[in-house]
């Protein structure tokens, strides 16, 4: 793995008088377990402004620190350094999107394909990481700032997450001795594995079941397409949080090749969720559907400005000539 400026990010906190750290603006398990991590390094070494962003769901609010976090729509500028982990400056909400401008520095660290090292004074970017959870320990050995239970719970919730619990193809022997170091620190990995990647609200299950139910197929059955519209969520009183884990589910439905989950945020507004069984790259097809867009090759996200009538039409034909193109090539 490329070497990591352990040292450069250290110079830049330690220039700065206040810190902010923020994941992008759908923040998962890696995002909340790099950005509180992190936090409580800094803290270690002595740093005493260090804020996180965000508003942790009902499956994040357990983790150590969650409760201090600052809503998006509360983050004010004026930061000396901002930092945006798990993420990029383009996935930002817009008022930490400004915060962040607005910061004398700003640093990156991250481990999506897509990200750019751009328009950043630091960018710690290493693509084969398989978390960004597992750079934030390689951050703090080499900071010298040892592991407790605290740290080793947002860390492992980091891990899991992006490896799907060590069962993606980004899972490595080196996941496997980071989650032996972690499991040292005595944590109850069970319970982290239960919150972060297993239990649902009612209406998550609920939801779940609905979605699963009406998902239709394309292009042979390669292609497979869930929709969540905002009057589900009125009708069963589900929220953006519960739709976690939905997609894949969908993915490994036999002769899936690609999954897409649309989800409507809003009148002309819908989020999409990628998933791959690896013939085709969903970042790329993300990336070209809106620039905004982006991720890992095997899951990818990215928000369009149309309506789900228009996407749900749109979709189906775009990821059935991909699966015809990769076939092909
Ligand atoms: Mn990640």
């Amino acid at each position: 793995m490329p070497h990591l400026d352990c040292e450069g990010l250290k110079q830049l906190a330690s220039d700065a008088a206040s810190v902010l750290l923020t994941g992008p603006s759908d923040p998962d398990g890696d995002s909340f377990g790099a950005c509180l991590a992190l936090q409580r390094a800094l803290r270690a070494m002595g740093h005493r402004r260090v804020d996180v962003a965000g508003t942790p769901s009902f499956r994040y609010a357990w983790m150590p620190g969650a409760g201090e976090m600052i809503p998006d729509e509360r983050v004010r500028p004026g930061y000396d350094l901002a930092v945006v982990l798990d993420g990029d400056r383009r996935r930002l909400s817009p008022p930490v999107g400004i915060a962040f401008r607005a910061a004398r520095t700003t640093a990156i660290i991250d481990h999506h394909g897509t990200t750019s090292a751009d328009g950043y004074t630091l960018a710690l970017i290493q693509r084969d990481a398989d978390s960004t959870c597992g750079m934030i320990v390689e951050l703090m050995d080499a900071w010298h700032v040892p592991l407790d239970t605290a740290f080793a719970e947002l860390l492992y919730a980091g891990v899991i997450f992006d490896t799907g619990g060590f069962r993606y193809s980004n899972t490595s022997a080196d996941t496997h001795r980071l989650a032996a170091r972690l499991l040292d620190q005595g944590i109850d990995h069970s319970a982290v594995a239960t919150r972060v990647l297993m239990e649902r609200r009612r209406a998550g299950t609920a939801l779940k079941a609905r979605v699963l139910n009406e998902v239709t197929f394309h292009a042979d059955g390669a292609v497979i397409q869930g929709i969540v519209s905002q009057a589900l969520h009125a009708e069963l009183g589900s929220r953006p949080a519960d739709v976690e884990g939905i997609v894949e589910s969908m993915t490994y439905t036999q002769g899936v090749e690609v999954a897409v989950l649309l989800v409507e945020r809003g009148p002309g507004a819908v989020k999409l969720s990628l998933r791959s069984r690896g013939l085709v790259n969903v970042a790329r097809v993300a990336k070209a559907l809106h620039s905004g867009g982006g991720g890992h090759d095997r899951a990818a996200g990215v928000l369009l400005a149309k309506t789900l009538a228009e996407v749900r039409v749109l979709l189906p034909k775009v990821l059935a000539d991909e699966v015809r193109r990769a076939r092909a090539a």
